[in-house]
């Protein structure tokens, strides 16, 4: 997959992506990140990316010319005219709609995509009107640009990208893949400061283990996000389960 970052801060994005599974994975060339100073695609003396809001208002609205520029020059290095029409172009905004685990999917399965980093007082509208083909917001709280919010999301969609996870993980298992968070994990040593591992991990009892967990997930999941419960898939037993708890 190849990822396209525009943004006024190219610096933000070095050593996010210089450590762990990312460096890896763009070592192994399962991805290739490119940032973009949206500032480079200016023509003016002064390399100018923003100006007064039309109307007035507090706060600079960053200008069309540069953004269109950028993006533009981008799909002509790279596609025939055609080629480029299906390539998402994803402007970060609180705006936007909510990045959920569904969506990592649905990015994962591009071999492209452009992501513009927005910054807080805003964006011209013609950018998001005739130049962007989807709006993302990692949550509902305002960040001071889009940068952080394009880590939240190149990182959560490279972890699904084939190969980048060990061969034993799998992204299948995650939380809110699977619509339930995860049980407790342990590791050593059994016992710690007298505070033991609990006692069927250690049986070597697979059945047990897979059936321990599974409900840790569900009642974790029941007290701490109730409201992820609708969308799972849940078994008659495991139903029954949260009933009894619901109402004890
Ligand atoms: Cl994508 N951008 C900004 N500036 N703030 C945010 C956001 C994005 N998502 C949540 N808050």
């Amino acid at each position: 997959m190849r990822i396209d970052i525009l943004t006024l801060f190219p610096e933000m994005f070095q050593s996010p992506f210089s450590v762990g599974i990312f460096k890896r994975a763009i070592d192994q060339k399962l991805v290739s990140v490119n940032t973009h100073n949206i500032r480079d695609y200016t023509r003016d003396t002064h390399h100018t990316v923003d100006d007064y809001a039309y109307g007035g208002g507090a706060g600079m609205i960053l200008k069309p010319e540069p953004i269109f520029e950028a993006v533009e020059s981008m799909k002509s290095d790279i596609y025939s005219k055609e080629g480029a029409d299906a390539l998402p172009i994803l402007l970060l905004t609180p705006q936007g709609r909510l990045f959920t685990q569904e969506v990592t999917h649905e990015l994962s399965r591009y071999r492209h995509i452009i992501l513009i980093c927005g910054r807080y007082e805003g964006v011209d509208e013609r950018v998001r009107q005739h130049l962007v083909t989807d709006e993302i917001s990692i949550g509902d709280y305002v960040l001071s640009g889009g940068e952080l919010a394009a880590m939240v999301v190149v990182d959560a969609v490279v972890r699904l990208l084939p190969g980048v996870l060990g061969s034993e993980a799998s992204p299948l298992d995650d939380s809110h893949t699977t619509g339930l968070l995860e049980y407790p994990q342990y590791t050593r040593p059994a016992a710690y400061r007298g505070w033991s591992v609990p006692q069927v991990l250690l049986s070597g009892n697979h059945a047990q283990i897979a059936k321990w967990r599974r409900e840790w997930s569900i009642l974790r999941t029941l007290e701490r996000r109730p409201e992820l419960l609708d969308k799972a898939n849940l078994s008659l037993e495991e139903k029954q389960l949260i009933d009894g708890r619901k109402q004890s």
